[in-house]
């Protein structure tokens, strides 16, 4: 039987049809990227392809707490430039198209318009919710994972993922990230971007968030061991307060 796809999210293996997927797994490896999960599409369903099909497997790819920072950063390092305007899209590219292209796949980034619904993926591919801050919670990884691309597939690849367990923000009674915002930012009904941004743009919020990261997120109790390093911390918020 073809090995099964293993991820956060749990895998079928009876449902694995393509071995291809553990050398995508192993060349990603180095650079601290992760396959986070596979959805699997009805006829027509799947987002469109270069060549005009639709996809019948999305494959998410992404980082787990810190994983990516170490490659990231060394790469960027060797840049003349220090990476440009967009270093995480740009290494993202450099490091995955390759991948894709040795795997048969398309390739869609989160930050490319027209944005592809990653969380929306995610949420099928690992059973994530959202939280109030509108990042969608891992059980164990809590606020500290993302995406960074997803590999697109005419046929059926992997097995389809399952849902990773139960919604922690279920069982959170105090909901920290809701009170610990100095913006108020974070509410039950949504996150507020311009009050945030506001606040960034501030004194306090450039000693605060801008210097040790958004302190709502880290007020979060889940994952905590997989809290970002203070460096990737402040290249993010650099970037949400452009
Ligand atoms: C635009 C955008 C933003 C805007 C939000 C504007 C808004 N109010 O919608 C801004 C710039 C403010 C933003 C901020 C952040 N974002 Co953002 N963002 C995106 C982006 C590029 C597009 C979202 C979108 O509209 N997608 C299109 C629709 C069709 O996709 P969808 O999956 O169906 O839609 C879902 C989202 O729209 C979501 N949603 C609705 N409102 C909000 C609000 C926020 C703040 C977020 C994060 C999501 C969200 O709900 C939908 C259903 O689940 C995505 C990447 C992507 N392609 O999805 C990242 C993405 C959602 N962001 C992400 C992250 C991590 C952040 C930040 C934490 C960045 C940081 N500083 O570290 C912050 C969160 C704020 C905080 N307090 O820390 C991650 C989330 C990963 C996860 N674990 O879920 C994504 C997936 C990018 C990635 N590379 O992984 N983001
Ligand atoms: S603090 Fe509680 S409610 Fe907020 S994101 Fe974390 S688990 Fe969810
Ligand atoms: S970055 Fe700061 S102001 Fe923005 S949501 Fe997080 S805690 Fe609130």
């Amino acid at each position: 039987m073809a090995p099964a796809l293993r991820t956060e999210g749990g895998s079928d293996p009876v449902r694995a049809r393509s071995p291809d997927l553990d050398a995508v797994r192993a060349a990603l490896a180095p650079h601290g990227l992760f396959l986070r999960g596979v959805v699997h599409f009805e006829a027509g369903d799947g987002p469109l392809l270069d060549d005009g099909r639709s996809a019948a497997t999305v494959v998410l790819v992404g980082n787990a707490g810190g994983s990516l920072w170490p490659a990231f950063s060394r790469w960027r390092a060797g840049q003349a430039d220090g990476g440009g305007e967009n270093p995480l899209d740009d290494w993202s590219k450099a490091v995955i198209r390759p991948v894709a292209a040795a795997a048969g796949a398309d390739v869609w980034f989160p930050s490319d318009p027209p944005w592809q619904p990653f969380q929306r993926w995610a949420i099928r591919a690992e059973g994530l919710k959202p939280s109030p801050l509108g990042i969608l919670i891992h059980p164990v990884y809590g606020l500290w994972h993302g995406y960074r691309a997803a590999l697109g597939f005419a046929g059926l690849v992997g097995a389809a993922t399952r849902p990773a367990g139960p919604h922690p923000c279920d069982t959170c009674a105090k909901k920290p990230c809701l009170s610990t915002c100095p913006a108020g930012a974070v509410r039950p009904e949504g996150f507020d971007v311009a009050a945030c941004r506001a606040h960034l743009r501030t004194p306090e919020g450039q000693a605060g968030c801008m210097q040790l990261g958004c302190l709502a997120r880290a007020a979060c109790p889940v994952g905590a061991d997989h809290r970002y390093p203070v460096k990737q911390l402040r290249f993010h918020m650099a970037a949400l307060s452009l």
